[in-house]
C-alpha cells in the first residue's frame, strides 16, 4: 500500500517535531506540505524533507489534491476552521488539543463530524498512548485494583510560556488531567473546583500558581491534581490510582539510578513533555496512521480521542476557569451524547 499523504499545518515546536517523527520514526506516511503562518520557517522545514513543498493558506493545504489526512499543530484559535475543512473535503485529522477554544465550537465539530457519519477527528491527548498510563489503564480494567475510587494527580511544568495566565494553566495544562482521568475511570466529570494555594512568589506577577484541582465524577469518584508550571525544576507528571484492592503510582522517573563519589545517587528527570511524552507520541502518530488506513472500510479514521473528547474536555475546562474565579465547586454541563451520535 501506498504511504498516507500528509499535510501538517503549524511548524512550531510540536508541529516540527511531528513532521520529523512522520519523517524518521513511523512506517507508512509521510509529509507532503507544511504550512506555518512564518513562511521561512514552514519553507525550512519543506525544505529538509524529502518530497514535500511549504503552501500558504492552511485552507489550501488541506484542499490539496495530494493531501490525504492533516495534522493540525496551529494555535487553538485557528482550529475551528482548520477541522470545519478537513470535514468538509472529508480527510481525517489529528488535530492537537484544544479541539476548539470554547464549548460552543467544540460542540459545533462534534455535531457536524456526527452528521458526515464518518470518525474524522482525533484529538492529540498523547497521555493516552503512554506506555505507563496504557499499562494502568489495563491493569484497571483487568479488574487487579477492584473497584477504582480516588485519582492523585501531579503535573509539574519547569517554566511556561510568558503568554500564560491563570486560565491558560486550566485550559493547556490541566486539560491533560481532565482527559487522563476521564480516559482511566471511563466515566465524565460532573464538578470542578479550583482552590488558589498562595502562589509561587517566582512566578510572574498575578499567575496563580499552583492550583489545586478537585474534580467529581459521575458516579462520584474523586480526583485532586496539583499543576505548577513555574517550578524551575524539570517535567513531572505522576499519577497515582487508589483502588478497592490496592493502588498504583505512575510518573516516578526512576530510570537509571546512579551511585557517585562522594556518597551521592540519583537519576534525572526529564526535562519537558517533547521527551517525557516521546513514546507516546510516536505511538499515537502509528496508530493514527494505521487507523487511517483501515478507515476507508471502517468509517473509523482514529484510535484514540474523539472529538467528543475534546468536546468534553473543554466543557470541563469552561467551568474550571469558573471555579478559578469563585473558588467555589462548578458543575459541567455536557450535551446529550446519544442524541448527537445516534443522530
Ligand atoms: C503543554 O501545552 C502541554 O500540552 C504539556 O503536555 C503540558 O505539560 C504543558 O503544561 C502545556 O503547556
Amino acid at each position: 500500500m501506498s504511504d498516507l499523504k500528509i499535510a501538517v499545518l503549524g511548524v512550531g515546536m510540536m508541529g516540527a517535531d511531528h513532521v520529523a517523527r512522520i519523517t524518521s520514526r513511523i512506517s507508512g506516511a509521510r509529509v507532503v506540505v507544511v504550512n506555518d503562518y512564518l513562511t521561512d520557517k514552514a519553507e525550512a522545514v519543506a525544505a529538509g524533507v524529502p518530497g514535500c513543498r511549504a503552501v500558504g493558506d492552511p485552507l489550501d493545504a488541506i484542499a490539496d489534491p495530494e493531501v490525504d489526512a492533516v495534522v493540525i499543530a496551529t494555535p487553538g484559535s485557528t482550529h475551528e476552521k482548520q477541522l470545519l475543512a478537513c470535514l468538509e473535503h472529508g480527510k481525517p485529522v489529528l488535530c492537537e488539543k484544544p479541539l476548539t477554544t470554547d464549548v460552543e465550537t467544540s460542540l459545533a465539530v462534534v455535531k457536524r463530524e456526527a452528521e458526515l457519519g464518518k470518525r474524522l477527528i482525533q484529538v492529540g491527548f498523547m497521555r493516552r498512548f503512554d506506555h505507563e498510563y496504557a499499562q494502568l489503564k489495563a491493569l484497571l480494567d483487568a479488574g487487579e485494583f477492584g473497584e477504582a475510587l480516588v485519582l492523585h494527580c501531579a503535573h509539574r511544568n519547569p517554566a511556561v510560556p510568558p503568554n500564560f495566565d491563570s486560565a491558560i494553566i486550566v485550559r493547556d495544562s490541566l486539560v491533560h488531567e481532565v482527559d487522563v482521568a476521564r480516559f482511566l475511570f471511563g466515566e465524565e466529570i460532573a464538578s470542578v473546583q479550583i482552590i488558589r494555594p498562595a502562589a509561587n512568589p517566582g512566578a510572574p506577577q498575578g499567575l496563580q500558581d499552583p492550583q489545586i484541582a478537585i474534580f467529581k465524577t459521575v458516579s462520584g469518584k474523586h480526583v485532586d491534581v496539583e499543576v505548577f508550571v513555574t517550578t524551575g525544576v524539570a517535567y513531572e507528571v505522576r499519577t497515582e490510582l487508589v483502588g478497592e484492592k490496592g493502588s498504583a503510582m505512575i510518573g516516578l522517573d526512576v530510570g537509571l539510578v546512579r551511585k557517585t563519589s562522594p556518597g551521592s545517587w540519583g537519576g534525572q528527570i526529564t526535562p519537558s513533555f517533547k521527551e517525557r511524552f516521546g513514546q507516546a507520541y510516536d505511538t499515537e502518530f502509528q496508530r493514527w496512521v494505521d487507523a487511517v488506513a483501515r478507515g476507508g472500510t471502517t468509517g473509523d479514521y482514529t484510535d484514540g480521542p474523539t472529538a467528543w473528547d475534546g468536546y468534553a474536555a473543554a466543557a470541563v475546562c469552561e467551568a474550571g476557569v469558573e471555579s478559578l474565579n469563585t473558588g467555589l465547586p462548578v458543575e459541567v454541563t455536557l450535551a446529550d451524547r446519544g442524541s448527537i451520535e445516534g443522530a
